[in-house]
Formats: C-alpha cells, structure tokens, sequence
C-alpha cells in the first residue's frame, strides 16, 4: 500500500492543489464513538458451509467483523432461534419445497431447510467469532407461527424483540450492520433500524446474501431507498 507521503509525491503539485484531501484521504474516515453500535447478524454455524442453509461464501465474513469489531465499545450480536417445526421451515408445508413460498396470515414467506434450531449446534454463533466485549446477544424467530428476519421487529410486523428501547435506553444513535444473510436478515434489520429512528450503515463486505428470486438487488434497492448507507469495512477507522 502507498502511503500518504508517496501518493503525494507521485501526484506532483498541480494535481495536488486540485484535490482536497477529504477526496484523497475518504477512506477510514467514520469512527465509531460511544453513540454507535455494531449489529452482528446471525453468524451461526447453520448459514457457514456445512451449515443446513449455507450462505456462499458466509464464513468470509467473520475475519472482518472481527477486526471491524475492534473499532466498536457497543457490539449486539443476534441468533436466529427457531422452535422445531417452525413455520418457515418448508418440511412442516406438505408439498412444499425450500426457497418455494407461501402465503401466512402476516404475508409472503419464504420456505427454508430446517435450520437454526434451539439449542442445536447449527444454532451456535460461530465459533470463529472473536468479539468478547459484545454485550447482548438477540434471539429472534423463536415463535413457532411467526418468523423473524429482523433483529428489532417480528414478520408480523408489530411484535417487538426489545432491541430498539435496549439501543435507545443506552443511547445508541447508530447502527452498524454486518453478517448473513445480506439480503434477508441484515436487510430486514437495517430497514427496521431506519424506521425506529437510527442512523444506517450497512457493511457491504462484511455480509453475504443468500440471492433467491432477485431478493439481493431488491434488499440493496429497498436500503437505499430507506437511507441506508452502504459502506465498507475499510470506511471504519479501527485504531491499531
Ligand atoms: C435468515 C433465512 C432464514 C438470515 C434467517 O439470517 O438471513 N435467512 N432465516
Ligand atoms: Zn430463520
């Protein structure tokens, strides 16, 4: 890597003057204070290779979390948490076929391979996972009739999982979001964390998406929309 004294040597003076080194030097440039906390998304054995609902690529993830985590005096990790049986496994839908979907008294579900069931070891966080001064952990999904994609909201749209009052009661005002699966899980929660109020960064290469059906562009699409920004874990100054 060049260092700033040689990308300015190489630039030479007239190219120099046109730039202002906010435009040099963006990268690294948000630092995460006391009012910033780093959501990290079910990174769990189920969604790492191996794992029943295995995300490509999924265990990329977890060396840059771990350093992104050092940036960070707030981290809140979430599981998904299902009951056997659970609703939005496609084995309890006679017919049915997993990625297939259905339609539920709360909305269009998709249908997954068993996974992340309680107390499983495919439920287990990675054990990889290097973040010891995470303070909570978040599980979620954990009604049979009800999914929940979202850390702070259930799929029916109205139960809460508490994770908006802990963040505003701690004085949290941002949120950072990273982990699996881009476009469900993580998507959903930085919606979410949008609508309740917080700032959103969506950590683009500390996640990876499952993709059925388009639903990474759309999830991208929709966080967009919603003011989500989409960073990359380069963009967090993590002091050595
Ligand atoms: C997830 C599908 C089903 C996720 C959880 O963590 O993104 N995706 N359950
Ligand atoms: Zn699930």
């Amino acid at each position: 890597m060049l260092n700033r004294r040689q990308i300015l040597a190489a630039m030479g003076t007239t190219a120099l003057a046109s730039l202002a080194p906010s435009a040099l030097f963006a990268a690294a440039a948000i630092k995460p204070d006391d009012s910033s906390a780093l959501l990290v998304i079910d990174v769990q054995n189920c969604f790492l290779p191996g794992g029943s609902l295995a995300v490509k690529e999924g265990e990329q993830v977890v060396p840059v979390i771990n350093k992104m985590a050092k940036a960070f005096s707030n981290v809140v990790m979430t599981q998904d948490w299902h009951t056997p049986g659970h609703v939005s496994f496609a084995s309890v839908h006679s017919g049915k076929k997993p990625f297939e979907t259905i339609d539920l008294p709360y909305g269009k579900q998709v249908l997954w391979p068993d996974h992340c069931v309680q107390g499983t070891d495919g439920a287990s966080l990675s054990k990889d996972l290097s973040i010891p001064q995470a303070e909570l952990i978040i599980r979620k999904g954990f009604h049979k009739d009800v999914d929940s994609y979202s850390a702070f909201l259930e799929a029916d749209g109205k139960t809460t999982t508490g994770l908006a009052a802990y963040l505003k009661s701690r004085k949290i005002k941002r949120v950072f979001v990273a982990g699996l699966a881009t476009d469900f899980c993580v998507a959903w929660t930085a919606l979410d964390a949008r609508k309740a109020g917080f700032e959103v960064y969506v950590v683009e290469d500390a996640c990876r998406g499952i993709d059925t059906q388009g639903s990474l562009a759309k999830a991208w699409a929709d966080m967009a929309k919603a003011g989500v920004k989409r960073i990359q874990s380069a963009d967090i100054a993590v002091s050595a």
